[in-house]
């Protein structure tokens, strides 16, 4: 199984962080959307990272489409999104936040690193700001009512960390000074955890 895609991505760095978690053995080829999409383009024309490459030859795309993949290949007591309710529902509200956090830092990262300034909308880039505070604000309130396990990571909780290792690293303008204490706290711990340090921020 391969999974293509550079770890700067907070999507292909959650999957990777779960193969690791999961036990999975896999290889890792680090390619660029940008500056890679002649090679990319021959493993996936739709040129999206993560994108796995399964050990029949079948090529799957997005990162929850992928995990839920993944986890069908470990019994039910090593998954990452637990499996009876309520654990489920409030693991996919942290996941959905995460997700989310993740979608605006990106499109924010986009509008203000590829768009020429000259073409850049300030409504939009506002707006996904806002959305992109807002996803940070409820992250930090979930984690103050489901204190992240290190020693049980859960989906929910490892993408938040990415989430936020993301932001800091591409787009730390939007967010307030000293802002969401819980989630930076919760990062810098996660980024110490083995799973994270073997698939580190590139
Ligand atoms: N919902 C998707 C989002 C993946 C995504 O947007 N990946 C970005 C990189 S972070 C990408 O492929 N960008 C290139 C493009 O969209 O053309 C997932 O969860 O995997």
């Amino acid at each position: 199984m391969q999974l293509i895609g550079m770890l700067d991505s907070p999507y292909v760095r959650r999957v990777a962080i779960s193969l690791h978690l999961l036990g999975i053995e896999y290889q890792h080829l680090s390619l660029s959307v940008f500056r890679n999409m002649p090679e990319f383009r021959q493993i996936n024309p739709v040129i999206k990272v993560p994108t796995l490459v399964c050990d029949d030859g079948e090529v799957l795309m997005d990162s929850s489409l992928i995990l839920d993949y993944l986890e069908r290949l470990v019994p039910a007591e090593r998954r990452l999104l637990p499996e009876a309710l309520p654990a489920r529902q409030h693991a996919l509200r942290g996941v959905g936040l995460a997700l989310a956090a993740m979608e605006k830092a990106v499109q924010a990262f986009y509008e203000c690193q590829l768009r020429p300034a000259e073409a850049r909308h300030a409504p939009w880039l506002a707006r996904v700001e806002e959305q992109l505070n807002a996803a940070c604000g409820q992250m930090e309130d979930y984690l103050q009512r489901h204190a992240p396990q290190p020693a049980a990571l859960d989906q929910a909780s490892l993408s938040m960390a990415v989430a936020w290792r993301f932001i800091a690293e591409r787009v730390p303008e939007p967010v307030p000074d000293g802002a969401y204490p819980l989630l930076r706290a919760w990062s810098r711990q996660a980024e110490t955890h083995p799973a994270f340090l073997a698939c580190p921020f590139e």
